[in-house]
């Protein structure tokens, strides 16, 4: 049975009718620009072929049911009283559904389940390809004149006042508006973004799943946030025009490094850097350079591991491993950080090779089994068929 075809069963057998709609929401990658854009500064994602799928019908009440398939819970909310869950995947659905009222749409009950093949807490993003998935179906089946980037901006909101997480824009609007065999350069301030080929040759986009989220993760981001402010803050005095870290060359940077703490000028070091080894990656691609591209994800690992402080040693282990085996390009955490995945630029005639032996050592050091996929850059999240994986 394919993926589509389980979910809208589910729903059959769940809620004793079939569903009104399908919709089929992505994971994303991101290939370079890590934790720069809450800083208004560039990024590099995709959305993949692992996917959320949402089947969902009108109830005729006014309440909405929720089935988390993969992990087997339900949940329930009021429309007339939305409360927080104790769960924390139903609040990125409440989150949704508070957000569509905001905007004074008047909602009705509705079904829905959900599951699929994105890994959860990997740094692919399943939460915010949950939110976008879901207000996705909101708009369809309430005939919501929304457009993508507007649903992407809505669920970084959600993210912002329900959840509590202060994420920047990349991983909803990759997740919205991914497009296949492309990836999204994105200027996080503006919002404007163009499409880049995404062929790597003879190379393949290896994901290894650490399988380790440590709890950090969530309060660390915050502190990062916080951080790169006050460094801007503090170069606001001497460069006025500076409204993020965006603005600021490594030059200016480098100049008053004296003025601020070690730790935020580590931080501010790292963000500026990232941000202009993203546009040499976009070169690198578009001349079919991987080798470049593959170094550029190398020094992007060391920035976030010894700079910007968000590696894990897991993860570091599976990057090593990575950087010195014969055919890896490059390698280097992905996401928020504190575990998840680690992303590599792997030719194609290796990767088999590739992923028996990470896998392998990684549980011989830490006795925990990873996970490797190979994944492609696809269309972003749309209304499915059943029939159709
Ligand atoms: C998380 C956030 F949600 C993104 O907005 C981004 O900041 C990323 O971490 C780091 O690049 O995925």
């Amino acid at each position: 049975m394919t993926l589509p075809e389980l979910i809208s069963e589910t729903f059959t057998q769940k809620f004793g009718r079939d569903c009104d709609l399908l919709i089929r929401s992505s994971g994303r990658i991101n290939i370079i620009g890590e934790h720069t854009d809450y800083n208004d500064g560039f990024v590099l994602p995709a959305a993949i072929d692992k996917y959320i799928y949402f089947a969902v019908g009108k109830n005729g009440t006014d309440s909405c049911r929720f089935w988390a398939n993969d992990i087997e819970e339900a949940d329930e909310v009021d429309l007339d009283d939305i409360q927080s869950s104790d769960q924390l995947w139903a609040n990125y659905l409440f989150g949704i559904l508070e957000q569509f009222q905001q905007m004074g749409v008047s909602l009705e009950g509705i079904d829905v389940v959900f599951g699929g093949n994105l890994p959860i807490g990997s740094g692919m993003s399943s939460s915010a390809a949950m939110e976008v998935g879901f207000a996705t179906a909101l708009k369809h089946l309430f005939g919501v004149e929304i457009q993508k980037p507007e649903i992407a901006k809505l669920a970084q909101r959600s993210s912002h006042q329900f959840i509590g997480v202060p994420c920047g824009i990349m991983d909803q609007f990759a997740s919205v508006m991914g497009k296949k065999d492309r990836v999204i350069r994105l200027d996080c301030r503006s919002l404007e973004y163009d499409y880049i080929p995404f062929y790597l040759e003879d190379y393949q986009v290896v994901m290894i799943n650490s399988k380790v989220s440590h709890s950090l993760a969530s309060s660390e981001y915050g502190t990062r946030v916080k951080e790169c402010q006050s460094g801007v803050a503090i170069l606001q005095q001497h460069y006025p025009d500076v409204k993020s870290l965006r603005d600021v060359s490594l030059e200016q940077l480098e100049k008053h490094q004296e003025d601020m703490p070690e730790v935020i000028y580590k931080r501010c070091h790292y963000v500026v850097a990232e941000n202009e080894r993203l546009l040499r990656a976009c070169d690198a691609l578009e001349k079919g350079d991987i080798a470049q591209l593959g170094q550029l994800l190398n020094e992007t690992h060391d920035g976030l591991r010894y700079e910007y402080e968000v590696s894990a040693p897991e993860v570091d282990f599976l990057v090593e491993f990575a950087q010195q085996f014969p055919g890896v390009a490059g390698s280097r955490i992905m996401g928020g950080g504190f575990g998840g995945c680690s992303i590599n630029l792997v030719k194609k005639d290796r990767v088999a090779a590739f992923k028996t032996a990470v896998l392998q050592a990684y549980q011989d050091q830490y006795s925990i089994l990873g996970e490797a996929y190979e994944v492609a850059a696809v269309d972003g999240t749309r209304p499915a068929a059943v029939s159709v994986n």
